[in-house]
This record gives C-alpha cells, sequence and structure tokens, in this order.
C-alpha cells in the first residue's frame, strides 16, 4: 500500500544545524495540490549513526569525502553503503510512489548518483525526481542512463506537481526551459512537522561534539526573496535565480509567526542573497515585525542574512534602526577586497565611502558583522591585496567593540560555471594549470594561497575571530605547487575541485 505519494530526501553531507528549506516547502506545496508528502533526512541519520569523534570531521567544510570521486567510493564501501540500505528501507517502509532528491551543491554529486543506483537495484518500482541548485550539472546524465525517472532545473514548486500529476511536458521538467514563479505570497509555508528538530545539534560548529543535553536547532532558514539585485562577476545567483523577487513583509512575518507557534522557532537565518536587495521589502518586514510585536501578535524575534553595502542615498540610517528594533541582530556582508578598483571589476557596486557607511551604522546600532573577504579576484594586484590588510587595519575599532562576530576568510576565488566571470575566461586571458586551477598572468594558485595564508595572519595578529579549517590542505598543496606545475585545459569537466574552491555562500 502507498502511503504517501513522495518522500523528499536531504543527503549528506549539509550542515548540520537546521533543515535545508526545499523538501520541507516542496512538500507544504504538494500536499496544497491535493498530494501526500513525508520528508527525511538522512544527512542528520548519518550524523547520528556514525562515531562522531572518528567521522564528525566530514562535516568540516573542508573536508573532501564528499568532492572526491575515490575519497567517496572508498566512503562509500567503508561505511556509507550499509547506512544507506538502511535509507532504502526506511523508504520502502512508506512506499512512496516517487522519491525525490534535492541536489544543494557540489557535495551532493557522487552520493546522489550512487543513492539513485541503490534505490533503483533495490526498489525498481520507484520513480525518482531529483532537484535543487546543483540539478542542471548533474541530473541530465543520471536522466539519461535511467537512473532517474524525471529531474528538475530551476524552481521546484509548479514542476514537482505537475511530474506528481504525470505531465512531465512542463516548464522546468527533463530540460524544458524553467519559468520563474512571479509571486512569491503565492507559495506555502514550508512544513518541517517530520523533521525532529530536536535532534539537530547545537554544536554543529564542532560536529565532533555529540552531546545529548545541546541538541535541538534554535533557528530555521527563511526565504524572503529569490534572485539577487546584483550581479558579480564571480558569482552564479543569476544563472539559479534570473530575476528578483521578494515576498511582502507581511507575508514573511506571517511564515514567522507560524514557524514560531509550532515549532517555538525564535531565531530565523534568511536564504536571500541579499536581505537589502530591496530596502523597501526591508523596511516592510522591519515595520510588520514591530507592528506584530507591539500588538502581542508574536514575541520578539531574531534575524540574520546576508547585505550588501550601500550608499547613504539609498540606505538610510533610519533603516538600520528600524531592522535592529525588528530583531535584525547579525549581517553577513560581501566585503570582498579593500581595494575599490578590484570590487569594480568584481561589480559589487560599492565605493570605499558607501563601505565605510554600512560599517558605522551597523556598528551604531550594534548590529554584529561577518565580513566575507575574497582572496585572488583575477585583476587582484600585490597593492590590491594590501588594502585588504590595510582594510582590517582601518576597521578594527569595530572589531574591538565585539561587532565583528567573524572575518569569514572563504576559499580563494573560483571560477564557477554560471557566473558571467566564468564566461569571460577567454577575453581576461585566463588559462588552467595541470592541478585544475586559473591562472591569470602572475596570479596564480600559489599566489592567491600565499595570500590567503597573509590574510589570516592579518586576521590573527589584530586579534579578528576567524573560522577556517582550510590551512593544513593549503600548504600541502602549496608544497606540491612547488614540486611541479604546468599549464593545461580547464579541469571542471572532471570536477577535479581542490580544497579551495567550495563556493561561496
Ligand atoms: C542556506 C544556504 C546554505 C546553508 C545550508 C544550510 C544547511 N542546513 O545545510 C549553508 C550556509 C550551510 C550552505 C553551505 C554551502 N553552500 Co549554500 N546556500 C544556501 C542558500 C543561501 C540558500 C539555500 C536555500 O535554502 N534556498 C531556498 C530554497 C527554497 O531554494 P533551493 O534549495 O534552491 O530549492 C528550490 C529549487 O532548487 C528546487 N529544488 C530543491 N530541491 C529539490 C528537490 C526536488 C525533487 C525538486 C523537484 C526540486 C527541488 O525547488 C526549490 C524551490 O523552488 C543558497 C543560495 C540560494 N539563495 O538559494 C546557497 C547555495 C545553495 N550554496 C551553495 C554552495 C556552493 C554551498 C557550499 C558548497 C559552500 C561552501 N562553503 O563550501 C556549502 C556546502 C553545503 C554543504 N553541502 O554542506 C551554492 C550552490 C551552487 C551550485 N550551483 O551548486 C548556492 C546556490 C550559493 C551560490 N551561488 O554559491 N549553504
Ligand atoms: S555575490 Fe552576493 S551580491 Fe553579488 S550577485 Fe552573488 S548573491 Fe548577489
Amino acid at each position: 500500500m502507498t502511503s504517501a505519494d513522495i518522500v523528499f530526501v536531504t543527503l549528506p553531507r549539509l550542515e548540520l544545524r537546521s533543515p535545508i528549506t526545499a523538501p520541507a516547502l516542496l512538500k507544504a506545496q504538494v500536499e496544497s495540490k491535493g498530494f501526500s508528502a513525508r520528508c527525511l533526512d538522512f544527512n542528520l541519520e548519518l550524523w547520528h549513526a556514525l562515531d562522531s569523534e572518528k567521522f564528525g570531521d566530514l562535516w568540516f567544510d573542508t573536508d573532501l569525502t564528499f568532492r572526491h570521486k575515490e575519497r567517496f567510493e572508498v566512503f562509500w564501501n567503508e561505511e556509507l553503503r550499509r547506512e544507506a540500505d538502511k535509507w532504502v528501507g526506511k523508504i520502502l517502509a512508506i512506499n512512496p510512489r516517487w522519491v525525490g532528491i534535492t541536489i544543494f551543491s557540489q557535495r551532493s554529486k557522487w552520493i546522489t548518483i550512487k543513492f539513485c543506483q541503490l534505490l533503483k537495484a533495490q526498489i525498481p518500482a520507484i520513480k525518482i525526481v531529483t532537484g535543487g541548485a546543483y540539478s542542471e550539472r548533474v541530473s541530465p546524465s543520471l536522466y539519461d542512463k535511467g537512473y532517474v525517472d524525471a529531474y528538475v532545473v530551476g524552481e521546484g514548486e509548479n514542476p514537482i506537481v505537475e511530474v506528481l500529476r504525470g505531465n512531465f511536458d512542463a516548464p522546468g521538467i527533463n530540460g524544458r526551459a524553467a519559468e520563474q514563479i512571479e509571486d512569491l505570497d503565492t507559495l506555502p509555508i514550508p512544513d518541517y512537522s517530520d523533521f525532529e528538530l530536536n535532534r539537530y545539534p547545537q554544536t554543529w560548529s564542532s560536529p565532533k561534539i555529540k552531546d545529548e543535553s545541546r541538541m535541538g536547532t534554535n533557528f530555521i532558514y527563511i526565504t524572503g526573496s529569490r534572485g539577487c539585485v546584483r550581479k558579480c562577476d564571480f558569482c552564479d545567483v543569476q544563472s539559479l535565480w534570473p530575476k528578483f523577487r521578494y515576498r511582502s513583509g507581511e507575508h514573511i512575518a506571517q511564515e514567522m509567526m507560524e514557524q514560531n507557534s509550532r515549532f517555538g522557532s525564535k531565531r530565523f537565518l534568511f536564504t536571500d542573497s541579499l536581505i537589502n536587495g530591496s530596502v523597501r521589502q526591508l523596511k516592510d518586514l522591519s515595520s510588520t515585525l514591530i507592528k506584530y510585536r507591539e500588538s502581542g501578535k508574536m514575541g520578539p524575534v531574531k534575524w540574520q542574512g546576508q547585505f550588501i553595502a550601500r550608499p547613504e542615498r539609498h540606505m538610510k540610517d533610519d533603516v538600520y534602526k528600524l531592522m535592529k528594533e525588528a530583531g535584525c541582530f547579525f549581517v553577513s556582508i560581501g566585503v570582498e577586497s579593500g581595494s575599490e578598483s578590484v570590487r569594480n571589476d568584481m561589480r559589487k557596486m560599492f565605493d570605499d565611502e558607501a563601505l565605510e557607511f554600512t560599517f558605522k551604522t551597523c556598528a551604531k546600532y550594534n548590529i554584529q558583522m561577518a565580513w566575507l573577504l575574497l582572496v585572488g579576484y583575477p585583476t587582484e594586484t600585490e597593492k590590491d591585496f594590501r588594502e585588504t590588510l590595510k582594510l582590517l587595519e582601518t576597521y578594527n575599532w569595530i572589531n574591538q567593540k565585539g561587532l565583528v562576530r567573524s572575518v569569514a576568510l572563504g576559499p580563494t576565488l573560483d571560477i564557477v560555471p554560471g557566473s558571467p566571470l566564468y564566461h569571460r575566461q577567454k577575453e581576461m586571458g585566463i588559462q588552467w594549470d595541470d592541478a585544475g586551477n586559473w591562472v591569470c598572468g602572475n596570479n596564480t594558485r600559489p599566489v592567491r594561497i600565499r595570500r590567503w595564508l597573509r590574510l589570516k595572519e592579518k586576521c590573527l595578529e589584530l586579534g579578528y575571530p576567524i573560522v577556517e579549517k582550510a590551512t593544513d590542505h593549503l600548504h600541502m598543496e602549496l608544497a606540491e605547487y612547488e614540486k611541479n606545475s604546468r599549464l593545461t585545459t580547464p579541469a571542471w569537466d572532471q570536477f577535479n575541485e581542490n580544497p579551495g574552491d567550495m563556493g561561496r555562500v
């Protein structure tokens, strides 16, 4: 007997701090159209099943097990296959018509391939559909080989309903051009009822620790907008969400209210490219939340998200004041470089004055910050790089006030398919070395690694908090380079990715 039309599964490796949004959102969507759905989080199951002292490292961003085919094969044969068999058993117990898999990022590729093969071998009658941000790069070949019965690229809400109706000719399905939803206020509120939120560790940043007294996530992801108002050269968001759209403040506040009353969630992390993509929406959301609080409709909530530096004329002091009053306590600012000219090349579209205003105004309202830095844009010279070091000195007073929660060093710049930079490689004279890293004149991988290490040193010297686990990998890589390197063709197709190029969130 079938007890669900579809089971949405989350495969490892993802972070452990809270479930990803897509399965909960798609469940709510298909149920609103009369289908039944369940969600299973195998990422969380795996973490609970394994000895965290021995395997906790897998959940560090720098761990390559899920990214490198060879390493993944070894892990699959030695540990993962056993767990995956149990996951198949759980799906079998529900006996759905369809299984929906989210391919979230590069790290989802090998596990998705293996799991689809396993599912098809063990439950031949089951139908599989894939989707997610990395679907475009994995699903078409899975479909051609018959491991999945349908795949979706782009937004999943409408295509998944068509898949369940048996209509595979709709936009976004099996290679048909995707369509974007115009009015995001028509979307349902994600349904997290299948997720055992009390089993997500609060110690997610130290996945080796499995402390029963510190289980239970204290926040939930929320989406206020899709797409981005910027088109930064190195970023692929525009290929995923070509058009920028946002929900009304009222619709977002209602979602917060519902998650608050159902799960007690008081903290929300926006998945948006930018929470100030639309300043008008940010004001709308902030004033609605204040209105809800003052009328007793909902208690105080806290929220955080990614942020772009804007000149004062675009976003004045009063908006910062309002967002702080409404519960915004933390913003991650894509600073990228201390050099205005590099930022111009990146098309970040903010000058030094706008950056200074943004930093100072956040500091004035005690809004904590993470500064995201990106070392090694192709046009970055040694002089430009020193301006990034200088920036850390100039604004150390903000750090000394305890308002810089972290300087996110990120990986050195990676040329991501789907980004404008990827398409401009030839024009910029970019070549590739035999380790699969790009080279632009003197800007080589070793140069970028050395700059990254110097940046880290500078942060430590000035007392900035940093979160990174890449240093050992980078030293090893540098040593390899010192032995041998020559120019060759791009290595993207081989997915022979290096420890540094982990994309960017
Ligand atoms: C929140 C987030 C995170 C969180 C994840 C939280 C968690 N618990 O794991 C954190 C910060 C931890 C994170 C980490 C990373 N992330 Co991230 N992340 C995001 C972000 C900002 C939001 C994702 C989200 O929830 N979106 C909202 C939901 C609704 O959208 P969605 O997931 O795309 O789902 C829609 C469709 O894709 C589709 N869909 C999804 N699943 C399915 C399934 C089926 C069956 C169907 C039919 C459709 C479908 O329908 C959904 C609704 O329309 C996105 C950028 C963005 N704005 O999307 C980047 C993004 C997904 N991340 C990205 C990357 C690269 C990473 C990292 C690899 C970066 C790193 N530091 O190493 C890591 C690796 C993650 C991992 N595997 O561990 C990239 C992926 C790029 C790509 N093309 O593959 C993105 C797109 C950002 C970017 N442009 O660089 N990330
Ligand atoms: S880097 Fe950030 S601001 Fe720039 S396009 Fe990507 S998401 Fe938007």
